[in-house]
């Protein structure tokens, strides 16, 4: 596409002007609206980055396109049907909405919870995975679950275990906490981390719907298999954010 030097200049003046402004209001948040640059205020179903069958064999294709098609884009059309006659609250960064989860008034609190917290989850969970990935990170992350798990191992079981031990639906994440280290929590239903003051770098998601047609009730072997698609580069690129930010 051919633009010219003058669209160019705007773009890019209004480019930095609105991270100026994000950067204002909170730095976490600057950053994190530049990270998640495919989810822009208004409340949109981001692009899945790969082929629904680019993470076969560990998560089939199917499961892949009913879950973001489906699952995802219900999330974000029920979070813009119970905004629709709060426009200054359809207009936030998602990821500032869960954190100000307590200015939402009342009667749809408990909806921008469920479905906020399942579209920032899902578009962060995207990419969190890459096909051709896996393995141990290296770099800083490395070094900086070395230092808060004693190592990668233990740091595997224990993501693996609190991914096991949510009952029912929810997640399993690493987090960044308050305090700048390293930390693996388990969130119910779609609770977001970063309600609770935690900056998710890696999550897994263990609704039946992430993985019952290729595993069925074999949760076990599907967080097993899961490890072999995850994106340690993107991992590196958010952990490097907020200790930025
Ligand atoms: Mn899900």
């Amino acid at each position: 596409m051919m633009i010219n030097r003058r669209q160019m200049l705007s773009r890019s003046v209004a480019g930095v002007a609105a991270l100026a402004v994000a950067a204002e209001i909170a730095p976490s948040i600057a950053f994190a609206a530049d990270a998640l640059a495919d989810m822009p205020p208004g409340f949109t179903l981001p692009k899945l980055p790969y082929a629904f069958d680019a993470l076969m064999p560990h998560i089939d294709a199917q499961t892949m396109e009913i879950h973001h098609d489906k699952h995802h884009a219900t999330y974000v059309a029920n979070l813009n049907k119970a905004l629709a006659e709060l426009p200054e609250l359809l207009k936030k960064d998602p990821i500032e909405l869960l954190k100000q989860i307590d200015t939402v008034p009342a009667g749809v609190k408990q909806t921008v919870i469920n479905n906020g917290g399942g579209h920032v989850n899902h578009t962060l969970f995207w990419k969190m995975m890459a096909p051709n990935s896996g393995g141990a990170p290296s770099g800083d992350v490395a070094a900086a679950i070395d230092s808060a798990f004693g190592s990668f191992d233990k740091f595997q079981t224990g993501l693996s275990d609190a991914a096991m031990k949510r009952f029912g639906s929810g997640w399993a994440w690493l987090v960044l906490n308050k305090e700048g280290k390293l930390e693996i929590i388990s969130t119910a239903n779609q609770d977001s981390p970063f309600m609770t003051g935690h900056r998710p770098m890696l999550g897994i998601d263990v609704w039946e719907h992430a993985y019952y047609l290729k595993y069925q009730n074999k949760r076990a072997d599907y967080v097993k298999a899961w490890w072999n698609v995850v994106n340690w580069k993107y991992v590196a690129d958010l952990h490097a954010g907020y200790m930025k930010a």
